[in-house]
Parts: C-alpha cells; sequence; structure tokens
C-alpha cells in the first residue's frame, strides 16, 4: 500500500523538491505551505504520479494548523511520514541590532509551528504505533555563527525538540530524526534579506547543495527497513567545512 505524507514548506526549496522526489516514488503527498498558487501547480504536476493533497495554512496560526490537518478528507486522513521543513531565517544582525518581529517570526515558526504540526499529526501516530517524522535542522543547529544568534537558537531547539520527541515516541515504535544542512541555495537567502540584492552572492563562487540533493537525503532516510533510524544527518556542500569556513573561488 502506498505511504503518505505530510510536507510543510512545499512551495519552495528542500520542501518542494522532496515532494517531487517522493512523487517518483508514488508516496501520496499532503503539501503544505501559505502560497496556494504554488501548491496548485505543483499539484497538477505531480498528480500523474500519485495521488496529492494541499493545504493553504501558515504554521504560526495555531487554530488555522489544528483545523486545515482536521479537514483532511479520508483518503489522507492516515499520514505515515511527517516532514516539518516550514521555516526560515529573517535577518542577520547582531544581538544588540537585532529586529524583534524577524526574531519573533523565526521562533514562531521554525519552533513553534514544528511543535503544532507534529502535536496535530502525532496522536495517530501513537494510537497505531508507527510512523516516521524527519524534522528539518540546519549545522546552524550545531554550531552557532556571527549573528546568527536566534535562527541558530531556533536550530538548536529544533535538535533538542527531535531527540525529545525519539525518547517520547520511543514505546511506540515512531521513528524521529533530524536532516541537517549547511548552505543550499534555495529562497532562503531571499527570505532573511528580504529581497536585498545580497542575498545574490550568498551562494556565488562554490557550488552549493541545491534542494534536490537534500531531497534524495531525506528519501534515502525515510526508505531504511523497518528497524533502521537514521537519528541526525550532516551535510555541508563539499566547499564548506563548517557555518563559517567556506572555500569560494573567484
Ligand atoms: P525556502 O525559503 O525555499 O522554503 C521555505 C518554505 O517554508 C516555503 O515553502 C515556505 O512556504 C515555508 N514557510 C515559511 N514560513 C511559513 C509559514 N509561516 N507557514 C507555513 N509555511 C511557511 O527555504 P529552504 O527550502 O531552504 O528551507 C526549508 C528548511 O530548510 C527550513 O527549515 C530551513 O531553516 C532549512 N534549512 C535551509 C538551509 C539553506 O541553506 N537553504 C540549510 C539548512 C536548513 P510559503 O512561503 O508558501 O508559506
Ligand atoms: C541554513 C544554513 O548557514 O545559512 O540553515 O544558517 S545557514
Amino acid at each position: 500500500m502506498n505511504k503518505t505524507a505530510l510536507i510543510t514548506g512545499a512551495t519552495s526549496g528542500i520542501g518542494k523538491a522532496t515532494a517531487y522526489e517522493f512523487a517518483k516514488h508514488h508516496i501520496h503527498l499532503i503539501l503544505c505551505g501559505r502560497r496556494q498558487d504554488r501548491l496548485n501547480s505543483i499539484k497538477k504536476e505531480l498528480e500523474p504520479l500519485t495521488q496529492i493533497y494541499t493545504l493553504c495554512f501558515d504554521v504560526r496560526d495555531k487554530d488555522e494548523t489544528f483545523t486545515a490537518i482536521e479537514s483532511l478528507p479520508e483518503d489522507f486522513k492516515h499520514i505515515d511520514i511527517l516532514i516539518n521543513n516550514a521555516g526560515n531565517a529573517h535577518g542577520l544582525d547582531p544581538i544588540q541590532s537585532g529586529n524583534i518581529d524577524d526574531w519573533d517570526a523565526m521562533i514562531d515558526i521554525n519552533v513553534k509551528g514544528l511543535l503544532y504540526v507534529s502535536k496535530a499529526i502525532i496522536p495517530q501516530m501513537t494510537e497505531r504505533k508507527s510512523g516516521h517524522i524527519i524534522n528539518i535542522g540546519s549545522s546552524a543547529g550545531k554550531e552557532v555563527y556571527p549573528k546568527g544568534n536566534v535562527y541558530c537558537g531556533t536550530k538548536h531547539a529544533v535538535l533538542a525538540i527531535t531527540e525529545g520527541m525519539r525518547i517520547d515516541l520511543n514505546p511506540y515504535g515512531i521513528k524521529v530524526g533530524a536532516v541537517s544542512p549547511g548552505l543550499v541555495e534555495t529562497e532562503f537567502s531571499k527570505v532573511r534579506f528580504k529581497g536585498d540584492k545580497i542575498a545574490d552572492d550568498v551562494y556565488k563562487g562554490f557550488d552549493a547543495l541545491q534542494a534536490e540533493d537534500i531531497a534524495e537525503i531525506i528519501y534515502f532516510v525515510i526508505s531504511r527497513p523497518k528497524h533502521v533510524n537514521i537519528a541526525d544527518l550532516l551535510v555541508f556542500p563539499t566547499a564548506q567545512a563548517s557555518s563559517t569556513i567556506l572555500k569560494k573561488e573567484f
């Protein structure tokens, strides 16, 4: 029987590439994001390969999140795989001049949003005693870099919450793990720098990871045998050795 996966942040970057990768393997998909137009066009492209349902909601909004997930039709109610991917950095500023709205956005989306979506889905997994949750962390969840303060804090939180989930869900046989990438060329920097052209320079001068690289890794993680749980996976582009060491060629 085909499995069903719910992917947050499926309108762009890693989440979108994961939808395409999973569709190749005929996994039924619930694709989430705030941009319904993008969800519609991805649905149209992937429908020849698998069954698709879209949910348009903001993970910051607790009620919207629960209402959206409760509204799933019968065919999509049974969720085997949850990919908690929605998230972004907002701003890159020293702590003393950081923007409070940016801090709120990162904490509300990357941490609280991930918790709301998980809370809406975990009960069906514990009831069935099966399921797989992958939280998208970051190298920023393993080390802090200058001006990364709150974004790094949210990704450290994601990795701590991942461990906590794995511990608490262990009696139920539910797999929980994190995939933690370094620099991936997506809309991430456009969002971080609010459309400023500085975003164009982030991925110049080296071969950044592409969203498809991470999507293939996520598929590898979810396709391991029942007794194998990849708990944590850190992946850098070859040019990157750490959050602050990057070999650029100009
Ligand atoms: P993108 O900006 O390309 O994608 C972000 C996705 O998150 C979009 O689909 C967006 O959808 C969704 N999203 C953002 N805010 C909300 C919200 N409030 N409610 C619902 N959905 C939301 O970035 P990436 O693909 O790079 O990022 C995906 C994940 O990967 C994030 O968690 C990020 O922290 C992590 N990551 C990224 C790295 C990188 O270098 N790019 C490296 C390490 C980790 P929409 O706007 O339609 O709502
Ligand atoms: C995204 C990678 O280094 O821009 O999580 O924080 S980084």
